[in-house]
């Protein structure tokens, strides 16, 4: 139930939790609320001007990127930059972080990792996709330009975290470590409005969402885990539901809605799952805890992790908590 409080307002109402706040956080959410009204634009247009599609290049990931990709990668690079908030960024379709040199930019506090628009092979075929950004304060000094270091903190140091979901309705969900709220967009009016406020997922939920296809190449205890789920328990609400859409924000928004819990783990071709740590699953899992969830690798939790590598992959386990302990015990009782 939309409250007629737009994001604007409620950022600013809320302002003084954001440390040092002087008004700085609302305008780097407002830079990325411009981008997402932009690219929920052209997203909806899909299919009618020559948008979707592949561009006939391959991202650092070895991934055939979209022209989707690269628009939305340009418009939150550009709205970043426009403002004096953000020093540089770090991004999925960016094999390099790149560093804002504009003269707004040399005392800005801040630094962003996102992925710009993730899910986007599903454009093709309208799957709903999304945009998930986490925001940092620099570590380096202020006036010089951002280092590596400003982008590899461990995710317990994010300021800030969310997503835009494109789908039946577009959404931006967030948090600054006070709670999730999620605003839905008008796009008669424009305006993001909050629609859900405090957001909390149930403890136990009865929907797994894995990609089920890969099963054999699991580790044990992931397949032990699954077979649990598919076991008829009516007392324990299962078997569960399995529910897996190959999009990670579609997929983790409706679990925090309705409980639940997403997995992508470690297989043998890719011994360190295929998500990306600093611009995936570390805003995913600081919003999750956040909601009360939890976010590990199976082992460790998330926002613990140290990364040392901008791209680097980790196995990843985000949902309700009595969820994503049973998988950890699994994991334990049949360690590889
Ligand atoms: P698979 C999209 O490419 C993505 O990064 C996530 O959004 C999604 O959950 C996952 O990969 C899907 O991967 O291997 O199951 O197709």
């Amino acid at each position: 139930m939309s409250t007629m409080r737009t994001l604007g307002e409620f950022v600013v109402e809320n302002q003084h939790h954001f440390p040092h706040a002087s008004g700085e956080l609302s305008s780097l959410l407002g830079s990325i609320k411009l981008a997402a009204k932009i690219v929920n634009r052209e997203i909806n247009k899909a299919g009618l001007v020559d948008i979707t599609g592949a561009v006939g290049a391959e991202n650092i990931q070895g991934e055939e990127q979209q022209k989707l990709d690269l628009y939305a990668n340009d418009k939150f690079k550009a709205a970043l930059e426009a403002r004096d908030q953000v020093c540089g960024v770090a991004s999925e379709e960016e094999d390099e972080a790149v560093a804002f040199n504009k003269d707004l930019n040399k005392n800005a506090k801040y630094v962003v990792l996102m992925d710009p628009l993730d899910g986007s092979s599903n454009i093709d075929v309208n799957v709903s996709v999304g945009t998930i950004f986490s925001i940092y304060r620099r570590v380096s000094p202020i006036g010089s330009a951002p280092t590596q270091e400003d982008f590899l903190q461990p995710g317990h140091k994010q300021v800030a975290a969310g997503y835009i979901i494109y789908g039946s309705s577009t959404m931006l969900v967030y948090t600054t470590g006070n709670g999730v709220h999620g605003f839905t967009y008008d796009p008669s009016l424009g305006v993001f409005c909050l629609s859900h406020e405090s957001m909390m997922i149930p403890k136990l939920g009865t929907i797994y969402s894995i990609n089920e296809g890969n099963y054999i190449r699991f580790p044990t205890g992931i397949k032990k885990y699954i077979k649990y789920c598919q076991e008829n328990v009516p007392e324990e609400h299962r078997p569960y539901t399995s529910r897996y859409i190959g999009s990670l924000v579609a997929d983790f928004h409706r679990n925090l809605l309705k409980g639940g819990i997403y997995l992508y783990p470690s297989t043998e071709s890719h011994p360190n799952g295929k998500l990306r740590l600093l611009y995936e699953c570390n805003p995913i899992a600081f919003l999750m805890e956040q909601a009360g969830g939890k976010a590990s690798d199976g082992k460790n939790r998330i926002l613990d992790l140290k990364p040392t590598e901008l791209h680097q992959r980790v196995p990843f386990v985000v949902g309700s908590p009595a969820m994503v302990d049973k998988v950890e015990s699994f994991l334990e009782q049949y360690p590889e």
